[in-house]
């Protein structure tokens, strides 16, 4: 009787600590939902606010997602770029699809996990890191710019910036770097830009590397996904770059029934998406054809 009554009291007081949830945090770290990865409690409400130090942003990113669905009324986790309730929205999230990689635009970032009454998944579970401001993002608009940070002044030592460009599946993405200049050497070894297709730093294809002078070649993808990466090392630093991206609706130009070698072998020829564009693209025409070959296979 005794060691059940002492059990129980334990058990209690386990659930006591575990039970407060959220908090003030700042640097790197994780966190998660109460008793992650058992299932959550009912009716509870954490708030956490993360804070970075002046010049730096918050990046957060999902580990495990598992949150009750159902157009998110009844939990959910909401994420906002400052550090109020009232700050304006990065997402809101449930379901057990993972949030994509989320960053705030200043020092702070504000997390509320919600919970109703009935049915507790097993919650989440996301890290959290700090990233020089202007420097890395999430950009889903079907065009954007991206500069190194502090462009055009010369870019801060020991950067590592990332830009996911995600735009609508079957269109592709065009970049263009309109200014350009790192640290020089033969292999880039010290300050580069890299330029992935087709899915992240780990899991694209690199196009390639680039540093120094000369300004790199437009790009476009074979996908909806680019990733652009841009690393200093701890000396020699200029004014880095600029550069932009548009999202190209192929299928809308098949849609008019033109023949694919025709709308592309044509030097004058223009591509029809939903931007304006202000150049003729320069797509090298047997790349192009393949890229018409199996954009009409998408469509
Ligand atoms: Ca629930
Ligand atoms: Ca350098």
């Amino acid at each position: 009787e005794i060691f059940t009554f002492t059990h129980m009291r334990y058990d209690i007081m386990f659930m006591f600590c575990f039970l407060s949830c959220g908090g003030t945090l700042s640097g790197t770290g994780q966190l998660r939902s109460p008793y992650h990865p058992n299932a959550y409690p009912h009716n509870k409400v954490c708030e956490w606010v993360i804070n970075q130090p002046q010049g730096y942003v918050v990046t957060l990113n999902f580990l495990s997602f598992d949150v009750e669905g159902g157009s998110c009324r009844f939990d959910f986790v909401e994420v906002r770029d400052g550090s109020l309730s009232s700050s304006p929205l990065l997402g809101k999230f449930c379901g057990i699809q993972i949030p994509p990689r989320l960053q705030s635009t200043q020092r702070s970032m504000y997390i509320k996990f919600k919970t109703d009454s009935s049915v507790s998944n097993h919650g989440f579970e996301a890290a959290y890191s700090s990233a020089l401001e202007g420097c890395g993002d999430t950009l889903t608009s079907p065009s954007g710019t991206i500069t190194s940070p502090g462009h055009p002044t010369n870019y801060p030592h020991g950067a590592n910036c990332t830009w996911y460009i995600s735009v609508t599946p079957g269109n592709l993405i065009r970049l263009s770097f309109e200014s350009f200049n790192l640290e020089y050497h033969l292999n880039c070894n010290y300050d580069y830009v890299e330029v992935y297709d087709n899915g992240t730093v780990q899991t694209g294809t690199k196009i390639g590397r680039y540093c120094g002078r000369s300004v790199p070649p437009s790009i476009t993808s074979t996908d909806n996904l680019m990733t652009l990466l841009f690393v200093s090392d701890a000396s020699l630093a200029t004014e880095g770059f600029s550069a932009s991206y548009i999202s190209i609706n192929l299928c809308l130009n098949l849609s008019l029934s033109l023949d694919c070698s025709e709308t592309f072998t044509s030097s004058s020829g223009t591509l029809v998406h939903p931007i304006t564009l202000t150049t003729t693209p320069t797509i090298e025409t047997a790349s192009s054809r393949s890229l018409c070959r199996s954009t009409c296979r998408l469509c």
